[in-house]
């Protein structure tokens, strides 16, 4: 009976407080803050059945496999970046461990994020390399279980194509907070160092310039719209989500660039603020997303430059609050 496990689980957890703040010591204290990542990192093996062999855990020693280590680095400067500029305590933000596995499969040119964990492909090495070169593309993987736990956009269409951006936005401010790099010395890819010296391309997408990333015989032109203007209505890659998330990315950068500075400040905050604070329903669309933002820059900096900055950049791409 569910229920009455429930009310047992509950009293259990009534009597091990009691417990443990007997003499003033906090249960949180017992419990083990998780002010630090708690990573393992599997080998799949070239194979599909996850998640594979794992190689390293927390705290371990670096081995021999760059993909791994890349990785256990990457994991961590996910963590980092949403624990120091937010405070937020892993993807859950109650420390869940992070796992990741790498040589996903044969030549597998994508990385994904299966609902529970991270996973690499090593690229075909024809078009991509490995998938744990770009450190945004790993973040990039990891945002999307913050969102899952967070205001859940369901993955199709504007939504959809807002859980892409989410993913996108908070990736690059990943990359960025590693390499110390502000608004403007920024490079807005993501997954740059990703593409074959074979491919007419710089990265996956480009959030300053959404559809220039790439052009090439095999890959086709990068489709992504920077302004509602070229919206496209499309039945593949689930409505599109991929592909007009170029939106919402450039409305970041515009806003972001206006602001100046560390871009994971105050633009980052604010979309963090909308992202987790409950107020984002799971089928937004942009212009929900974006009036959102413009009551979210009001509330925690008043009527500055941060709201002006966040309204303008919505403009920018066609959207008004
Ligand atoms: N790398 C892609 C993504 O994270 C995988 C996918 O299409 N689901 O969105
Ligand atoms: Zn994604």
């Amino acid at each position: 009976d569910p229920a009455r496990r429930t009310l047992e689980h509950d009293a259990l957890q009534r009597t091990r407080r009691r417990i443990t703040t007997v003499r003033g010591v906090p249960a949180a204290r017992a419990a083990a803050p998780s002010e630090k990542p708690r990573r393992t990192i599997y080998d799949a093996q070239h194979r599909t059945s996850l998640p594979g062999r794992k190689v390293r855990g927390e705290g371990d020693q670096a081995g021999g496999d760059d993909s791994v280590n890349r990785a256990y680095d990457g994991l961590g400067a996910t963590f980092e970046l949403f624990f120091k500029a937010y405070g937020r305590r892993s993807i859950d933000d109650s420390g869940l461990p992070l796992n990741a596995s790498v040589h996903y499969s044969e030549g597998y040119n994508n990385a994904f994020w299966d609902g529970e964990q991270m996973v690499f492909g090593d690229g075909d090495g024809e078009v991509f390399l490995d998938f744990t070169l770009p450190v945004d593309v790993m973040a990039h993987e990891l945002t999307h279980g913050v969102t899952q736990y967070t205001a859940n956009l369901e993955y199709f269409g504007q939504s959809g194509a807002l859980n892409e951006s989410m993913s996108d936005v908070f990736g690059s401010l990943v990359k960025q907070h590693v390499l110390g790099h502000g608004a403007e010395e920024a490079d807005w890819l993501i997954g740059a160092g990703l593409l074959t010296d074979r491919v007419t391309g710089v990265a996956l997408r480009s959030m300053k310039a959404p559809g220039t990333a790439y052009d090439d015989d095999v890959l086709g032109k990068d489709p992504q719209p920077g302004t509602m203007d070229d919206y496209v209505h499309t039945a593949r890659d689930n409505g599109g989500v991929h592909i007009n998330s170029g939106i919402p990315n450039h409305a970041f950068y515009l806003a972001a660039t206006a602001l100046g500075g560390n871009a994971w400040e105050r633009a980052g905050q604010i979309w963090y603020d909308v992202l987790t604070g409950g107020d984002l329903a799971s089928d937004a669309e942009f212009a929900d997303f974006a009036q959102l933002t413009v009551a979210a820059a009001h509330a925690r900096y008043g009527e500055g430059e941060e709201q002006a900055a966040v309204r303008e950049a919505w403009a920018g791409v066609g959207i008004t609050d």
